[in-house]
């Protein structure tokens, strides 16, 4: 067991060995780090947090997210899994080289690292469905639940409780000597595990994320207002988006790493080890280009999007996100530039889209483009 991230915090009375298995076959399913938290102790100051959050309507349009308010205070209610003892968080890296990053598609790099592959909730639930089988086995009666990202908990708190790293002061958890490029699934449990330390954290006086964030997203350290967050108004709520945001975002398509790109513990961690295949961008991303984006019909978008990311944002959505980028090209790029050309063939189609949601901002965008007849100088280079 190389990786310290790996090594399991072995306290008293718990069965050390069930914990080293789980830890190996997490390792052996090609998870990057592993930890334990306790699953019948229910989250206090992260639940209170979250609750402010809600009362403060910083969900937006995420109404799921004011949901099942007590499923994300505690695992071992009926909602989660009833007699619950641990939760196993695990953390599944997707860091790439910057060499190999800079041969991705163009349109694949105005599109959050994360999502320019395979959907993850596909690829990583069917790991967690793995662990949770082997989990089983580990004792008479077992239970465990595999759970990646949609089920209304809050995993970063989890993890964070675990002991596999700590929530930076961008909200991310960094695992040090990893970073944050990681996506975080959990395995619940009523199989008692030894619980992890958790970790204090390593910021010190760097604010370097908060200074990035292009839509200035953070009311304070830890704290974002996901209403300013460029993820938010590109995946889960296009359109949901006023007109200085959306030219602060810029040429982001779909999410954003500004927060996770000049953090120093990304910058300085080596690329995963673990295969990174499944986060390689997806070979029709080599074809395509922004007015692909803005698909004819629901079919069309159901086969651009099969098995990616990029679905989320639905049919419309994801037309609304093309038009945003679209306007902001043609409103910033210099005459000559080839992308105002696909600016402008994007807004060509989203004016004849089916949704006038869609037909409204492409006029808009038309009308902003003509008006933006200003000395290049003036105006800003895209990201
Ligand atoms: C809704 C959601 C979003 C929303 C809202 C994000 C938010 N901050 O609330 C939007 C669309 C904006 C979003 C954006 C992104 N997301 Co998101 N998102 C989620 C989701 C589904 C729920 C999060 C949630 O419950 N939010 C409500 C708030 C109140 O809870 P919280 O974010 O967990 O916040 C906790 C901590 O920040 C902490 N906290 C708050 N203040 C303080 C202060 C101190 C001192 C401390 C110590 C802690 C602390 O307490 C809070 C409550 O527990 C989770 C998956 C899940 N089920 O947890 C993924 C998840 C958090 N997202 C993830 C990712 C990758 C992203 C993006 C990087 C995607 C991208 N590249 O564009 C960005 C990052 C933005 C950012 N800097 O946070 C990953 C994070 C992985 C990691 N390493 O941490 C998750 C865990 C998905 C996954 N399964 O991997 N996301
Ligand atoms: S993902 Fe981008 S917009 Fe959202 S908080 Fe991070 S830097 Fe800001
Ligand atoms: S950029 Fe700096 S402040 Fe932000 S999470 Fe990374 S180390 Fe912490």
């Amino acid at each position: 067991m190389d990786n310290p991230v790996l090594r399991p915090t072995v306290a008293t009375q718990a069965p050390v060995d069930a914990s080293a298995r789980v830890v190996a076959e997490a390792r052996r399913l090609g998870f990057d780090a592993v930890g334990f938290a306790r699953a019948d102790e229910p989250l206090e100051a992260d639940h209170e947090r979250y609750a402010r959050f809600v009362a403060d309507g910083k969900h937006g349009r995420m109404a799921w997210l004011a949901e099942d308010v007590e499923a994300r205070r505690r695992l071992d209610g009926d909602a989660i899994l009833p007699g619950a003892r641990t939760v196993v968080c695990l953390a599944r890296r997707y860091a790439r080289s910057a060499e190999e990053e800079a041969k991705d598609p163009a349109i694949a790099q105005i599109v959050a690292r994360y999502a320019r592959g395979q959907d993850y909730h596909n690829h990583l639930r069917k790991k967690l469905r793995k662990l949770a089988a082997f989990v089983r086995t580990l004792g008479p009666d077992v239970r465990a639940r595999p759970l990646v990202d949609v089920e209304p908990i809050l995993e970063r708190a989890w993890a964070a409780r675990a002991g596999i790293g700590f929530i930076g002061k961008n909200g991310l958890v960094i695992v040090p000597g990893q970073g944050s490029y990681a996506l975080l699934g959990e395995v619940v449990t009523t199989l008692a595990l030894a619980p992890g330390t958790p970790m204090t954290e390593r910021c010190g006086s760097c604010t370097r994320c908060l200074d990035a964030c292009p839509t200035g997203a953070f009311d304070a350290p830890f704290v974002l207002d996901p209403r300013r967050c460029v993820a938010y108004f590109s995946i889960e709520a296009p359109g949901d988006v006023d007109e200085d945001l959306a030219r602060r975002a810029g040429s982001r398509l779909f999410g954003c790493d500004d927060c996770q790109s000049v953090c120093p513990f990304n910058r300085t961690s080596p690329p995963s080890l673990l295969s990174t295949r499944q986060f390689h961008p997806l070979d029709r991303w080599r074809d395509a280009a922004l007015p692909d984006l803005v698909c004819v019909d629901e079919a069309s978008f159901a086969t651009l999007t099969e098995g990616s990311p990029l679905r989320r944002a639905g049919w419309s959505g994801l037309a609304l996100d093309a038009v945003r980028v679209a306007r902001f090209w043609l409103e910033t790029l210099e005459p000559g530039d080839a992308r105002r050309r696909d600016a402008e063939v994007t807004l060509a189609r989203a004016a004849r889209f089916e949704v006038e949601a869609v037909r409204a901002a492409a006029a808009a965008a038309s009308t902003a483009a003509a008006a933006a007849l200003v000395p290049p100088v003036t105006r800003a280079p895209p990201p």
